[in-house]
C-alpha cells in the first residue's frame, strides 16, 4: 500500500511539473529556468504589479538615483520593471523616449539585483522606410525584413545590436540577468508595421520564428518569450498569429481603458478568461503585458477596474504603462499626489496583488 501511494506521488508531482511547463528555449541559462519557476510559484501567489520606465523618470522628474513614483506612492519598488528598445535598432543613445541606453542597462542590474521581473518590448522604427514603428508605408515590410526581402541584411544588424545589449546584461555575478522579451507586440491591432493591417499571420509567424531561431543561433538564452496581442474579439483572432507552443512562454494581451471605445469590465472578464484559459492548455504563463487608463482620471480606477480584472484570472503580472517625464497626462501609474494614490494603496494592499516587498 505505502509503496502504491508513494508511486502515485511521484506521478502526481512529474504531472505537475508538466503542467507548470518549462521554458521553450532548449538551452536556456539557469538564471532562465529559476525566472520560470518563480513565475509559477508567484502566481499562485498573486498578480504582481509592474511600471514601465518606473526608475528612469516619472511625472515631472527624471533620473534621479532609486527614484520612483510607485515607490513614492505606496512603500515599494513594483515586483515588474519594464524598458522599451526603441531606437537601438540605429545606434541612437538614448531610446525613442529619451532614456539613455546606458542607464536603462544599470537599472536593469539595479532591478534585477532587487529581484524584479524585468520585460523588454522594442518599439523598432520601420527598416523599410526609415519611419517609426507607426509608420505603416513601404509595403509588405514584414516580408521585406525575412529572409530574401530587400531589407533582410539590414534587419540582421538590427538584431544584432538587440543581441549585444541582451549579452550586455550581467548580473554581479557575471550571469546573463534573464529577461521576458514581447517581440511585435499588439499584433491584433493595426498600429505597427508587425501589426495586422499590415502583414499576414503566415508572415507574421515566419518573422518571429525566424527571430527566436536568430536568438539561438547568436547564442542567446537568457531570453523569456511573450506573445501579446492587442485588445481581441475572441479565441480565433487571439490565436490567429500564435507562433506555436515551441515558441512561446507566456501568453499575453494589451488593453487600455479607453471608455469611448469599449466596456472594460466586461470586455476584461472575457479577454482574461479565454487567455489564462488557453495559456493552461497550452502549457503557457499568462500576463496582462500593458494597461492603464491614462491621467488615471478616476480615483477609484485601481479598486474598481484594475483589480477585479486581473484578480483570480491565473495571471503572472500586470504592466501599467509609463508615467511621462515630459507630457502631462501621460501617465498611468498614480505619483506622490495624486487623486488616486489611497485608492492604489487599497489596491497593492490586497494579498493577492503584489509589488516588489511582497515577493520574499
Ligand atoms: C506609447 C506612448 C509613446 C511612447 C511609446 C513607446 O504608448 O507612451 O509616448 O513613445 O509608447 O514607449
Amino acid at each position: 500500500m505505502r509503496r502504491i501511494i508513494i508511486s502515485l506521488m511521484a506521478v502526481l508531482s512529474l504531472a505537475g511539473c508538466l503542467r507548470s511547463g518549462h521554458p521553450c528555449d532548449s538551452q536556456a541559462d539557469f538564471r532562465v529556468h529559476a525566472l520560470y519557476g518563480r513565475l509559477v510559484e508567484l502566481k499562485e501567489k498573486g498578480v504582481m504589479v509592474g511600471h514601465q520606465d518606473d526608475l528612469m523618470y516619472g511625472h515631472a522628474w527624471e533620473y534621479e538615483d532609486g527614484r520612483s513614483d510607485i515607490l513614492e506612492v505606496c512603500g515599494s519598488y513594483p515586483a515588474v520593471m519594464g524598458w522599451d528598445l526603441g531606437g537601438l535598432e540605429l545606434d541612437d543613445s538614448c531610446n525613442l523616449d529619451g532614456v539613455p541606453f546606458d542607464k536603462m542597462r544599470e537599472a536593469v542590474v539595479m532591478a534585477d539585483s532587487m529581484g524584479c521581473v524585468i520585460t523588454f518590448s522594442w518599439h523598432m522604427r520601420n527598416p523599410v522606410t526609415g519611419g517609426s514603428s507607426w509608420d505603416l508605408s513601404g509595403g509588405n515590410v514584414v516580408r521585406e525584413v525575412l529572409p530574401g526581402g530587400s531589407c533582410h541584411e539590414l534587419y540582421k544588424g538590427w538584431m544584432d545590436k538587440f543581441i549585444a545589449f541582451m549579452k550586455s546584461l550581467k548580473d554581479h555575478s557575471g550571469n546573463s540577468i534573464p529577461v521576458v522579451y514581447r517581440p511585435y507586440h499588439e499584433n491584433t491591432g493595426g498600429a505597427f508595421w508587425w501589426g495586422a493591417l499590415s502583414c499576414n499571420p503566415e508572415d507574421y509567424i515566419r518573422l518571429w520564428r525566424w527571430t527566436v531561431d536568430y536568438m539561438y543561433s547568436s547564442d542567446v538564452h537568457n531570453l523569456l518569450y511573450a506573445y501579446s496581442t492587442d485588445i481581441f474579439k475572441s479565441e480565433e483572432e487571439y490565436m490567429l498569429r500564435y507562433p506555436g507552443d515551441e515558441w512561446v512562454d507566456i501568453m499575453g494581451w494589451d488593453a487600455y481603458h479607453r471608455p469611448q471605445d469599449w466596456d472594460f469590465l466586461a470586455g476584461m472578464e472575457r479577454m482574461a478568461k479565454t487567455v489564462s484559459a488557453l495559456a493552461s492548455e497550452h502549457g503557457k504563463l499568462a500576463a496582462l503585458t500593458e494597461t492603464g487608463l491614462e491621467s488615471v482620471y478616476l480615483e477609484n480606477w485601481w479598486t474598481e477596474y484594475l483589480l477585479p480584472s486581473v484578480r483570480g484570472r491565473d495571471l503572472c503580472w500586470v504592466l501599467l504603462w509609463r508615467n511621462s517625464q515630459k507630457m502631462e497626462d501621460h501617465f498611468f501609474a498614480p505619483f506622490k499626489g495624486h487623486k488616486s494614490e489611497a485608492d492604489f494603496n487599497e489596491m497593492v494592499g490586497q494579498k493577492d496583488i503584489l509589488v516588489l516587498n511582497d515577493l520574499n
